[in-house]
């Protein structure tokens, strides 16, 4: 059974012994950071501080820290399960005749189940409060010593886009400015940035934001997939948990946020008004630098009676967002393949931080191959951010840097193999000559064909025998060895 809420999460995560209380008292200050950044670094559980200081509400962290965190948040074996099921639906054929129609029936009505459902009430609305509230009472943590403030960390920022009047659900973090007024830190290539721009030229005066945090867990994480604009993340959500997403409308605005939310905030933003914000330390590992961001006025909380507030933590890797990228990376493979069928596999590792490279395996067909591969990827929504991408042929193992590492430097004559590219990159990066501008890296790791001019030989990779390992396999054990 699907998840209703973030506490079915939390029991479940207890109950497999991924989950530690903590009843000391914590300072969301700094301290909570050390300790969930410890744990994370050990392979420790998530964390529930039942008693920050300065707050009554506790706070969770660390819930999608490892990627058994992952399987039981999506509820799978593993996230290879999801794929297969996203695969499963791209296969879907033109049925042929009356059988292959009724064959397919089924598939279509679990699809039409995916969508989220309108209630007209819900947990998040057991306290609404329009007056006499203060983001002064959640636990907030500031994460990092030079850190500008305190942070929302994982928050599920709801808008709508004014031409089409489709939902966008995406995570940005909201610096606490003072206990009604947030930052808003959506990234220009983000859909909430797409949005807010929108509604600019459309000479409106203000936008209506909702932000909800804690939800049941497939919900939550939808807020970081990369989906294309104008895809309902709240019906990717009910996809992943196989159960609709029930939605209820908000107090002061037409948005609507998950019934379930653990805290609601209300409010807006005015067009045109931006503050200072930053810095922060972000998942770079470096601290990202201060820069102007829209402000977000709260006109109300709706909230549980006894709500938690659930938080994370980014730093130098890997950190819990590594264990969700991990899972994005699994999930939208077979998106990938949609588009680039010879694509093997794609690993975007842990040092990478997801923008700063990208390995792919391909089948390769033709000459250049790899930079067609490559060109595509930086043409493919939030890969455009990739950094560098290293291609190498099917047999590599990208999920083995060290294999990718070893091969590729072999393969590559640096000034025939690597090109430059200019193009977008994403806002973290502190090396680009402007903000969001830049270059990018792309390595031709794949064996040289004579097409390509390559006219040498090209060596094997060295094997033994078989025959002489299996000797071996006898020889060793009468030798004595272990
Ligand atoms: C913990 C965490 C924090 C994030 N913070 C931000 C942020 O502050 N700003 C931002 O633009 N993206 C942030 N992201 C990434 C976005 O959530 C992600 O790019 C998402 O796909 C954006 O959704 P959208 O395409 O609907 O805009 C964060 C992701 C995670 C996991
Ligand atoms: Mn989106």
């Amino acid at each position: 059974m699907p998840y209703t809420d973030l506490r079915e999460f939390i029991e479940r995560l207890e109950k497999e012994g991924e989950l530690r209380r903590i009843s000391l008292e914590v300072d969301p200050f700094l301290e909570i950071t050390e300790f969930a950044d410890r744990a994370v670094k050990r392979g420790g559980p998530a964390l529930l501080f039942e008693k920050p200081k300065g707050s009554r509400v506790p706070a969770l962290i660390n819930a999608f820290a490892s990627m058994r965190r992952m399987e039981l948040a999506l509820e799978v074996s593993s996230i290879e399960e999801v794929a297969g099921r996203i695969s499963g639906f791209l296969e879907m054929q033109k049925p042929e005749g009356l059988i292959g129609k009724l064959k397919m029936l089924p598939k279509l009505a679990e699809v039409g189940s995916f969508f989220p459902k309108m209630v007209s009430d819900g947990p998040c609305k057991e306290v609404v409060r329009r007056e006499r509230f203060s983001l002064f009472d959640y636990p907030i943590l500031q994460c990092w010593p030079c850190d500008g403030g305190r942070f929302i960390t994982l928050p599920l920022v709801f808008s709508r886009n004014p031409e089409t009047g489709k939902r966008n659900c995406g995570m940005y973090r909201m610096q606490v400015f003072d206990e009604r007024t947030t930052g808003m830190h959506w990234q220009t290539h983000k859909q909430g940035a797409e949005h807010y721009r929108r509604m600019v030229a459309r000479g409106a005066k203000r936008m209506d934001v909702a932000v909800a945090i804690g939800a049941d867990p497939a919900t939550m994480f939808s807020a970081v997939l990369p989906l294309p604009p104008d895809i309902d993340e709240m019906l990717f959500a009910g996809f992943l948990r196989g159960k609709p997403v029930e939605m209820v409308k908000c107090e002061t605005s037409d948005l609507e946020v998950p019934a379930e939310a653990e805290i609601v905030l209300e409010g807006t933003i005015e067009l045109g008004e931006l503050r200072r914000e930053g810095p922060f330390g972000d998942h770079t590992g470096f601290y990202s630098l201060e820069d102007d961001y829209p402000v977000f006025h709260l006109t109300c909380i709706t909230q549980r009676k006894k709500p938690i507030y659930v938080t994370t933590i980014v730093g130098p890797p890997p950190m819990e967002d590594y264990f969700m990228g991990k899972a994005i990376e699994r999930i939208f493979l077979p998106l990938m393949r949609l588009q680039l069928p010879e694509i093997r596999d794609v690993s975007m590792p842990a040092e990478g931080v997801f923008h700063n490279l990208m390995l792919v395996s391909i089948r390769k067909s033709y000459p250049a191959h790899a930079r067609k591969v490559m060109h595509a990827i930086w043409g493919m929504g939030q890969a455009m951010f990739s950094k560098c991408i290293v291609v190498v042929d099917e047999e590599v193992d990208v999920q083995d840097a060290r294999e990718v590492a070893w091969k590729a430097l072999n393969n590559i004559d640096p000034q025939r193999d690597i090109e430059f590219a200019l193009g977008p990159v994403d806002s973290l990066d502190h090396s680009s000559r402007l903000p969001n501008f830049g270059s990018k890296m792309g390595v031709d790791a794949t064996r040289k064909w004579p097409e390509e001019g390559f006219a040498r030989p090209w060596p094997s990779v060295i094997e033994m025998s078989a025959e002489v390992r299996e000797r071996v396999d006898q020889l060793w054990k009468k030798a004595g060895l272990k």
